[in-house]
């Protein structure tokens, strides 16, 4: 795969380019190896992988640039031209921008703790990221609608190959993130990983997006976007993954402003109401065993001028003192740990931990990731995330949004 998306390399290239290039490709073959530690951890070849990513002069050179962002607003207004060359220039803008925003993550793994940087499905997404940038970096300018053409599947391909990442990193740091005494830096990193990614995906997915007509959208952004509607569509879904794992659901009402449209960027919306509803859901299931008379759950819009608002209040028995201090911790999870005690080890519990053995899509909870990983999308996206609880009772999450219609600065992505 490495072999035939690469282009014939520029004789301008760095030997140890050419060195780690030819290292890499036979990493790439060994990936699977890779991906499950050696019985005996064989940290040699690990060592001899890690060692060759610190003499990548090419990415050096990326990861000095800024990174330069845009605004929703910029993004929404730039404009549809009949000849596409608004097509054209967003490539171009990406060609220039993306290896650059690449570079500036592989220097994270890069600055990893040894131990950290070392393990297995670490050290993988370490090297999705330098293939991606050579990737996108050997990659000719884009002068024409073919060449673009190109470099759209290319990009396609990519965001295909890291749509596990968020898995990846929360299985990698679930299992070595003990060897780490400073969890702060664990949470930098992880924070800025997980943002960058997520800015990536917005400006990639939206410029794919901006190849088809859809109604009511530019690229990705919805021109009437319904938060009603998308709370709708979340609950239901998440109903039907709570229904299979527990037999029953909480319903779950809208109220506040329920009929208000307005542009907005739903993907990521996407990710944190569903973690959020998911929460929501396992602890009014868990809090109510017998399954009978479990309480609803709301979810209250507001929208204003600047801000909108979504509060999920759910009676699911609330966040014990002992570790609210701890639930925007990544990994931090009492899924499968005897800290739950709201929960029957029986039957029940043994029910709880069959799907924990590995990524499923239909998963209600595990990795401890749903929470910090909303916390920092709602704060790079120009918001917040932030719960009331209630020990006994229930819990209050806020999930507070800036418009992005360009009437006061929101964010950039
Ligand atoms: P996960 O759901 O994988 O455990 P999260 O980051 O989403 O990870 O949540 C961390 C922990 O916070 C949960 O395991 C749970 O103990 C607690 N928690 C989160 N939301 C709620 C809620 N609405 N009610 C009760 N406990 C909650
Ligand atoms: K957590
Ligand atoms: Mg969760």
């Amino acid at each position: 795969v490495l072999q035939s998306s690469l282009r014939p390399l520029p004789s301008k290239l760095h030997k140890s380019t050419l060195a780690l290039m030819r290292c890499f490709s036979d990493d790439f073959h060994k990936r699977r190896e890779l991906r499950t530690p050696a019985p005996n951890g064989d940290i040699k070849k690990e060592f001899t992988n890690v060692t060759s990513f610190y003499y990548q002069s090419a990415i050096d050179a990326a990861a000095m640039q800024p990174s330069v962002r845009l605004t929703p607003a910029a993004i929404l207004y730039s404009g549809k031209s009949p000849d596409q060359s608004h097509i054209l220039r967003s490539a171009q803008y990406l060609h220039k921008e993306l290896p650059v925003r690449i570079a500036h993550r592989i220097n994270g793994f890069r600055n990893l703790p040894f131990i950290v940087g070392c393990h297995p499905t670490l050290l993988y997404v370490h090297e999705l990221y330098i293939r991606a940038f050579h990737i996108l970096s050997e990659f000719g300018p884009i002068r024409d609608m073919e060449q673009e053409q190109q470099w759209s599947d290319a990009l396609r391909n990519l965001l295909d190959d890291h749509k596990d990442v968020v898995t990846q990193l929360a299985e990698g740091f679930a299992e070595c993130r003990k060897y780490v005494s400073d969890e702060g830096l664990i949470k930098t990193f992880l924070d800025r990983t997980l943002t960058s990614r997520l800015g990536i995906r917005m400006l990639s997915e939206h410029h794919l997006a901006l190849h088809d007509e859809k109604p009511n959208h530019v690229g990705i952004i919805n021109i009437t976007f319904s938060p009603r509607k998308l709370v709708e569509k979340k609950a239901e879904f998440i109903r039907s993954i709570c229904e299979a794992k527990y037999g029953a659901s909480p319903n779950v009402k809208v109220n506040g402003h329920v009929n208000c449209t307005f542009p907005y960027i739903q993907p990521p919306l996407d990710y944190i109401l569903g973690e959020l509803l998911k929460n929501a859901m396992r602890a009014s299931m868990e809090s109510h065993i017998q399954g009978t008379n479990i309480p609803d759950i709301t979810v209250t819009i507001a929208n204003n001028d600047h801000h909108f608002v979504f509060r999920i209040s759910d009676r699911g028995g609330g966040i014990p003192a002992k570790i609210i201090h701890q639930v925007f911790d990544y990994n931090f999870t009492t899924s499968g740990s005897m800290l739950d005690d709201r929960v029957d080890r029986g039957i029940f519990g043994q029910m709880m931990d069959t799907d924990n053995t590995g990524p499923a899509p239909g998963k209600m909870h595990g990795y401890g990731f749903g929470l910090p990983t909303s916390h920092a999308y709602a704060k790079y996206l120009g918001g917040s995330l932030t719960l009331e609880t209630l020990e006994g009772i229930g819990t209050d999450v806020y999930l507070r949004l800036s418009h992005i219609d360009g009437r006061s600065e929101s964010f950039r992505i």
